[in-house]
């Protein structure tokens, strides 16, 4: 199984989006989830792997793809 974590913060739009398709379509509990504002180690971790604190942001197996649309792209092929 594919180990998927989302790094989001709740104030931003573009990761709401993302986190309203997730509840939306009831795969919670598919995805580890890190909100980059709580959470300083997160956030650190977001910026050495991904390479810029752009939020949202999926790790898949521990690679970053960042872009919304990308996000819940993969979640439909993926998860559903
Ligand atoms: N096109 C991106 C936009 C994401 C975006 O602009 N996120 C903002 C927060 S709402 C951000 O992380 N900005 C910081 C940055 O881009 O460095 C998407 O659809 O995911």
């Amino acid at each position: 199984m594919i180990k998927l974590e989302l790094y989001y913060k709740s104030t931003c739009p573009f990761s709401r989006k993302v986190l309203n398709f997730i509840e939306e379509n009831n795969i919670k509990d598919k995805i580890v989830f890190k909100d980059i504002d709580l959470n300083e180690y997160d956030r650190e971790t977001l910026e050495k792997v991904g390479g810029k604190v752009q939020v949202p942001c999926l790790f898949i197996d521990g690679k970053p793809m960042y872009e919304s649309d990308e996000i819940i792209n993969f979640l439909k092929e993926n998860t559903l």
